[in-house]
């Protein structure tokens, strides 16, 4: 076995562990084979981090030696007002109460200008389930954007608000697809996935659309050519297997359609939520479901430590845990806050290239599509 892990692509030091249970892993990752349901247990339920660390990060680096990924984008959230009062969440709020907004579309695309003198290459817009905002409103928003901003990438609505569009609007989930495709829509972020598990789905978000739901729909976006990401929220009532059975579920997806671009694992953060006598996740938790998504998900290219939810200096150590992605600048970030966020609002493209460079990496800037940015004072190109 020794011979065989020391032929790992990166491995600059050899895989030691007391972890017996980790050594049929370590074969299995060293031959590039598929990891089991039971394996991702033995991973989470393994004290020792560091083999579990060093396992994840010799996938990343094989996939993209010291290449890490970060784009300049810019967060859009149209609406804070929602029907769904789910327990995780600090940001939506029912209609007609304190601290609603509502942005007019007008506003909508003056926020897109605001700090766009980075030359954003995304918009991420995401929002709340808003009873009254028809599908029209939307699909004007995101074709005046494309109008005032050509070359940005629009990656918009999560699963969940397609759905609850398709409701609204008495149209197919492929109906409403193909109308935000036509608008502009080029990708999808990969929000309101949470956890699969109906049990769980009960406690945390009981008027979302089911975990199947979720997947269907990302299959539907995926057939039609909309490539989009996936999320994990983790660090509330969830378990061990909750968190795995997560991740096959998107595993057998993502075998089907290749669509997924990028996973993304959310530490919950509790703080003005229902579930706010939970704990915050501990690091020793973020790097440990950075390296188990790197490991489970062979079929994802790419693995995301989003630096909003994990902070700057934890997303730096989950560099050699298995993500090769910090995401963007961001520039104003609201979910997160409204839940007691402690991180910047946004960060400068050169604070996230010393925050890879630092950590030993190479930057990369991307676009959406992971295709090289070559930027000059106020403009960019991507190569194609
Ligand atoms: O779906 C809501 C999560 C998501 C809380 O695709 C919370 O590139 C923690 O999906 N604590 C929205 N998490 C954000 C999202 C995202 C972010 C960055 C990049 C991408 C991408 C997608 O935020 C929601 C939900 O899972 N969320 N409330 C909370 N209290």
């Amino acid at each position: 076995m020794a011979e065989q892990l020391a032929g790992l692509v990166g491995a600059r030091r050899p895989f030691v562990t007391d972890d017996r249970a980790l050594e049929p892993i370590a074969e299995k990752v060293a031959a590039q084979q598929r990891l089991s349901f039971e394996d991702g247990l033995a991973l989470y339920r393994s004290p020792d981090i560091l083999a579990v660390g060093w396992l994840a990060n010799s996938v990343r680096e094989r996939l993209h030696g010291d290449l890490t990924y970060f784009n300049v984008n810019r967060h859009i959230n149209p609406t804070n007002v929602c029907v769904a009062s789910c327990r995780l969440c600090a940001f939506g709020r029912k209609k007609g109460t304190e601290g609603t907004y509502t942005m007019a579309l007008e506003e909508a695309w003056a926020t897109a200008a605001e700090g766009y003198s980075e030359a954003v290459t995304e918009f991420h817009i995401v929002g709340g389930l808003h009873p009254d905002l028809p599908l029209e409103y939307f699909l004007d928003m995101v074709s005046g954007l494309k109008e005032r901003f050509p070359l940005v990438h629009v990656k918009a609505f999560t699963m969940v608000e397609v759905a609850f569009f398709a409701k609204r609007a008495k149209l197919t989930i492929r109906e409403v697809l193909e109308k935000v495709r036509a608008a502009g829509v080029d990708s999808m972020p990969g929000g309101g996935a949470e956890i699969f598990s109906d049990r769980v789905r009960s406690i945390i978000c009981d008027h979302k659309i089911n975990g199947n739901e979720w997947l269907e729909t990302a299959e539907t976006a995926h057939q039609l050519g909309l490539r989009s990401n996936a999320t994990m929220l983790y660090g509330h009532v969830e378990n061990d297997e909750d968190r795995v059975d997560h991740m096959c579920r998107l595993r057998d997806v993502q075998d089907r359609t290749g669509g997924f671009q990028t996973f993304i694992p959310l530490a919950f953060h509790p703080d003005n939520t229902a579930l706010h006598h939970l704990p915050r996740t501990t690091g020793l938790l973020d790097m440990k479901q950075i390296a188990v998504g790197r490991l489970m998900l062979d079929n994802f290219a790419h693995i995301k430590s989003y630096w909003q939810m994990v902070s700057a200096k934890m997303a730096q150590i989950s560099l050699r845990f298995g993500a090769d992605d910090i995401d963007g600048t961001v520039i104003e970030e609201k979910i997160y806050h409204d839940a007691g966020a402690t991180t910047p609002q946004g960060m400068r493209r050169q604070d996230l290239v010393h925050l890879i460079t630092a950590a030993g990496r190479v930057p990369f800037e991307r676009d959406t599509m992971y295709r090289a940015v070559t930027r000059t004072e106020d403009t960019f190109t991507v190569a194609v």
